[in-house]
């Protein structure tokens, strides 16, 4: 695998140096400064990449070129950014950059409730509460039509927890869930997130996968005339909220998609600690089956209950079976470099890490501190070099 490590750019409190002395080689980045729609120029993106090679690293992925919302929903201005998203694809290209991963997320980038949910050995990992969530929906955010979604017992599991909510841990799980957590470009205040759902009230499952394919059949022969590879994100937390509509959770709603857009440039970003959050999604099967198309490694684990809730493990714990993982993805490596295909080594990076060590008392992206992705890359590396020794 080509180690890679994402980069939030010269914000970032991790720095390029940081990331070389972790051993990583690739960086992944994205332009977050151009608003959702625009087109991502040359220059900008040479700018960026002109960065992370002064500090003798690659580029190796864009993450995300955003979909915007009129894209989703198939409003407003989507004909235009659909246009623009072209153009950032060929823009990319003549960069010499190939590997783009990006969503198809109603509002919401990835979600969480807590963002300091505290182990057994005293680092911090992010969380999802279904509780928690509920109370969001139901108490704070008061969605209309939310409370049918819920049983009477998980109403009042929801009333209790929200009741015992001081002021200020009330706003912490709005911002948490609302304010956009790294890399989900948008941010909303309340009254906006309403309106943001609104405009999915006409939207269902099967619309909002014709919208995706619609999307796809626009961009996908852009990308493979520019031998670029597009790597779709799956849905984190893998199953519907707020009343929306999710597509790309499970084996079946991947099959679909590459069913309808059959190119190899259609692919996928294979997130383990995503897909890992439900019980009736195989990993190991899921990534053989399109083993061919996964341009895009997110390895990190979680560990789920039966409700849907669930905490960031360490990446070698938890539900995902990563040796498994691992392994599938060594012998894929190997198949490809016998066909002589060019992208052999497929780009990986620790997703997410724990809030640990000296990390505990900085500042750090939430699920991106410096030391714990240190850690599940070091475990990650070695898993691999263990198991290349085998096959
Ligand atoms: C979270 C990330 C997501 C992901 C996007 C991909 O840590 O995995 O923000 O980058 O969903 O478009």
């Amino acid at each position: 695998m080509e180690e890679t490590w994402r980069w939030y750019g010269t914000d970032d409190p991790v720095t390029l140096s940081d990331i070389k002395q972790a051993g990583a080689t690739g960086i992944v980045s994205a332009l977050h400064q151009i608003p959702n729609g625009e087109v991502w120029s040359v220059e900008a993106i040479m700018e960026r990449k002109n960065l992370i090679e002064s500090a003798g690293l690659k580029w190796s992925v864009v993450e995300s070129i955003p979909v915007h919302e009129h894209i989703k929903t198939r409003s407003g201005n989507f004909k235009q950014y659909i246009e623009n998203y072209k153009v950032s694809i060929e823009n990319l290209a003549s960069c010499d950059l190939h590997t783009v991963c990006y969503n198809f997320m109603p509002v919401l980038d990835w979600t969480r409730t807590s963002l300091n949910f505290e182990l057994e050995d005293g680092s911090k990992a992010l969380l999802f509460d279904t509780v928690a969530f509920a109370a969001f929906e139901l108490y704070l955010l008061q969605r209309p039509g939310a409370a049918a979604t819920y049983s009477e017992e998980e109403k009042s599991e929801a009333k209790i927890y929200f009741e015992k909510l001081s002021d200020t841990e009330k706003e912490v799980l709005v911002s948490n869930i609302i304010a956009g957590l790294p890399g989900a470009e948008e941010g909303y205040t309340l009254a906006q997130f309403q309106t943001a759902l609104d405009a999915y009230k006409e939207i269902d499952a099967q619309q909002l996968r014709e919208n995706l394919v619609s999307f796809l059949k626009e961009i996908i022969p852009v990308a493979s005339s520019n031998n670029v590879r597009m790597c779709i994100h799956p849905d984190d937390p893998p199953y519907p909220i707020l009343g929306l509509p999710r597509v790309v959770s499970t084996e079946k709603d991947y099959a679909h998609i590459f069913q309808e857009v059959p190119e190899l440039a259609n692919g996928i970003t294979f997130c383990t600690g995503s897909l890992g959050v439900r019980s009736d999604n195989n990993l190991t099967q899921i990534f053989k089956r399109f083993a061919d198309r996964v341009h895009f490694l997110h390895l990190r684990s979680t560990k789920r209950d039966d409700k849907g809730s669930f905490y960031e493990a360490n990446h070698l714990e938890g539900d995902v079976a990563m040796y498994s993982i691992v392994k599938q993805v060594l012998l894929e490596q190997k198949r490809r470099k016998n066909m002589g295909r060019s992208d052999a080594l497929i780009p990986m990076r620790p997703d997410h890490g724990h809030q640990m060590l000296d990390d505990l008392y900085k500042n750090t992206n939430p699920g991106y501190s410096g030391i714990g992705r240190l850690r599940g890359l070091a475990e990650l590396r070695g898993l691999a070099l263990g198991i290349s020794k085998n096959i």
